[in-house]
């Protein structure tokens, strides 16, 4: 059977695992924390990052993007890339930048976990300018629409709604992006009522 190797905080293993579900292609999920000393992550993809997913073959793909547009293909139910040129680069382009975000604010994550000497501010304020400018250019794209591209729900929707679950799990007293993006957070509670959302909530 093929496997999904990941942990449960990861909004890249959560991305993978809403795609999973609304195309219904089944996979065993195994719990691997890249963090951990005993990590196999490595074994399967040598940046040692998760999401990987494992091919009946024994073949490993990665990343996130690499692995959603794979199961997009693989599976004709609930498409949520479009194939057509444009609207594909309007889903992909919203899903970097969701990504983009998460990028940034983990980046932040790891920073602080570091002695405070050791720490840069100057770096942290860098990525924390990445996140914000990136949840306003969301905002922005989304502007009054109840989706993020394409007027329907496609894999930038839930690119975008993994980036602020993330952004909820780790930087709830920091990062009040509810307040500065209504439009945002309308979209996050559309998607929260989804069941693959509701059930892929990052646990720590
Ligand atoms: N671009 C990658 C990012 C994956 C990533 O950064 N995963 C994190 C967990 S959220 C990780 O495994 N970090 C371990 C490390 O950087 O060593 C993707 O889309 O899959």
């Amino acid at each position: 059977m093929t496997k999904l190797i990941g942990s449960l905080t990861s909004p890249f293993v959560r991305k993978v695992r809403i795609v999973a579900a609304e195309k219904h292609i089944d996979y065993e999920f195994i719990i691997d924390v890249p963090w951990e000393a005993t990590t196999h992550v490595p074994d399967f993809n040598p940046l040692g990052k998760v999401p990987v997913w494992v091919m009946e073959d024994g073949r490993a793909i990665y990343d996130s993007r690499v692995i959603v547009e794979y199961l997009d293909h693989i599976s004709p139910v609930h498409p949520l890339i479009p194939r057509e040129v444009r609207p594909c680069l309007a889903v992909k382009r919203c899903e970097a930048l969701a990504d983009g975000i998460i990028d940034a604010a983990a980046l932040v994550f790891m920073e602080r976990k570091r002695p405070a000497t050791q720490q840069s501010p100057e770096w942290i304020a860098r990525q924390i300018n990445k996140v914000n400018r990136g949840l306003a250019a969301l905002a922005t794209d989304l502007s009054k629409n109840d989706w993020c591209a394409e007027g329907a729900y496609t894999l930038a929707d839930i690119a975008v709604g993994c980036a602020l679950g993330y952004l909820d799990l780790r930087y709830s007293d920091e990062i009040d992006w509810r307040r500065a993006h209504p439009g945002l957070s309308e979209l996050f509670d559309r998607l929260m009522e989804r069941p693959n959302f509701k059930n892929t909530v990052p646990v720590v």
